[in-house]
Formats: structure tokens, C-alpha cells, sequence
């Protein structure tokens, strides 16, 4: 029987990143992917099949061996802290910072500071590494509305041009960690399925040296 690869993939910024790299690989949906509310797409290939997750949601599949390849950034995979996968290649696309922001002219906070964020666990890290108390509150989106409305003091987000920031009235200040996509790759996958997917992980790595 044919050994059968599931590739899950983060929808949004990303997906629009990964198709070309996908192309290059030469794996192709079987129908438009943007075009679709489906989450599971047959490839050119038989054996290759993709999935469609929100980005949070990767590293969970990977871990339990649910997809044998994933595509996520790494602030998620920062934020996610599991295992059972292995991250053996930086794909190099949507490329960002993880930063810290505060109001434009803020006063330095003596105090408590509280600090609001989607990744707690790489908050709660990179504060206690800068000796730092915080209290960190967890939002979903919409981060730098938080300083404004007086919930939080900053924040800690995604920034690339910065211009998000500075229509709210924050600078980025501290940063963080350097983000881009990643190729990663389940650990039992890996020695079950290892022809295969290093057969992919290899294209992957050529299509991201000649782009
Ligand atoms: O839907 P979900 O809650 O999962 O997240 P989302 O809607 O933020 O997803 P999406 O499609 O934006 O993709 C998120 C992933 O793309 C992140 O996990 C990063 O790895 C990567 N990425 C790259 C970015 C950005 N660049 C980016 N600029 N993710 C988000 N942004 C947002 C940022 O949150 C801020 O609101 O863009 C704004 C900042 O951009 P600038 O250019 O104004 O600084
Ligand atoms: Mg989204």
C-alpha cells in the first residue's frame, strides 16, 4: 500500500506564502484552495494530501502524529512549547518580529506591569529573563487596542512594518524573537514514514534556496 502524507498547513498570511514554495516542491491542490470552504485537498499527488488549520492548531496535529508534515510560524511554535515534532527547516516566509510595544511617550513603569499578549508562555519568559514582574492578561486579537483603553501598560505582538503600532499610538520597544514560517515534521512520522518525507522535506529545503 502506498504510504499516505498529510501536510497541514496555516491558513491566512501564510497559506498565501506557502502555495508557490508548495508549487515548487511539486505538490498542487486539486482545486483552488482560497476558492474553497473545504479543509482537506487531494494533490497532484496520490499519496500527498494537504490540510488546512488555523496556525495555533498545527503544532497540536503534529504533535499527535494527526498531520506527518507542518507549516506554522514560529511565534506559534514558540508560544505552543510542545514536542513531538521536529523543526528541521526556517521556510524564510512571512518573516516578522515578536515585540514588545508601549504607548508613544509612556512613562517608564515602576510598578507591577501589566502586559497584554496572545503568547503568554513567551511573555511570562522573556519578562522574567529581563528580571521583570508582570502580570499578563491574554487577549485574542486586537492587542494594541489594550494600552490604549488603560487594560494593559503594553503589549507583546507581531510587528512588520510597524505601521499597526504606530496607528495606535505605540513604538515598538523590546524585542523579542526574529519569526518566519517553518517546515516541521512528526517524530514517529519521521521513522515510519522516513523516505518519504525526507523525499519532501528535501524539495521544501531546495525550493527555499532557488525561490
Ligand atoms: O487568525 P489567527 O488568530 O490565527 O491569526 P491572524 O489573523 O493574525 O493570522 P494571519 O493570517 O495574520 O497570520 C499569522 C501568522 O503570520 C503569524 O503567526 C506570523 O507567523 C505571521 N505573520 C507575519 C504575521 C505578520 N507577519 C503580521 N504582520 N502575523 C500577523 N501580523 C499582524 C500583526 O499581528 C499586526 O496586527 O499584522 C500587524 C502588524 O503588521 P505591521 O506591518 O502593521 O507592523
Ligand atoms: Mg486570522
Amino acid at each position: 500500500m502506498m504510504t499516505q502524507i498529510t501536510i497541514a498547513l496555516t491558513k491566512g498570511r501564510i497559506l498565501k506564502e506557502t502555495l508557490p514554495l508548495l508549487e515548487a516542491v511539486g505538490i498542487v491542490p486539486a482545486e483552488d484552495i482560497f476558492s474553497s470552504r473545504k479543509l482537506v485537498f487531494q494533490t497532484n499527488r496520490d499519496s500527498v494530501r494537504l490540510i488546512i488549520l488555523r496556525g495555533s492548531d498545527v503544532p497540536t496535529y503534529l504533535q499527535f502524529g494527526a498531520a506527518d508534515i507542518g507549516i506554522a510560524g514560529k511565534d506559534v511554535l514558540l508560544e505552543h512549547q510542545g514536542d513531538g515534532y521536529y523543526e528541521p527547516l526556517d521556510l524564510g516566509i512571512a518573516r516578522c518580529k515578536l515585540m514588545t510595544a508601549v504607548p508613544v511617550g509612556a512613562p517608564v513603569q515602576t510598578g507591577r506591569l501589566r502586559v497584554a499578549t496572545k503568547y503568554i508562555n513567551v511573555a511570562r519568559q522573556y519578562y522574567a529573563e529581563q528580571g521583570r514582574q508582570a502580570d499578563l492578561i491574554k487577549l485574542y486579537g486586537a492587542m494594541e487596542l489594550a494600552p490604549i483603553l488603560d487594560l494593559a501598560h503594553e503589549i507583546v505582538d507581531i510587528v512588520d512594518t510597524g505601521n499597526t503600532l504606530k496607528a495606535n499610538g505605540l513604538v515598538p520597544c523590546g524585542e523579542i524573537a526574529d519569526i518566519s514560517s517553518r517546515l516541521i515534521v512528526n517524530k514517529a512520522a519521521m521513522k515510519t514514514k522516513h523516505t518519504e518525507i525526507q523525499a519532501i522535506v528535501d524539495a521544501f529545503q531546495n525550493a527555499v534556496l532557488k525561490p
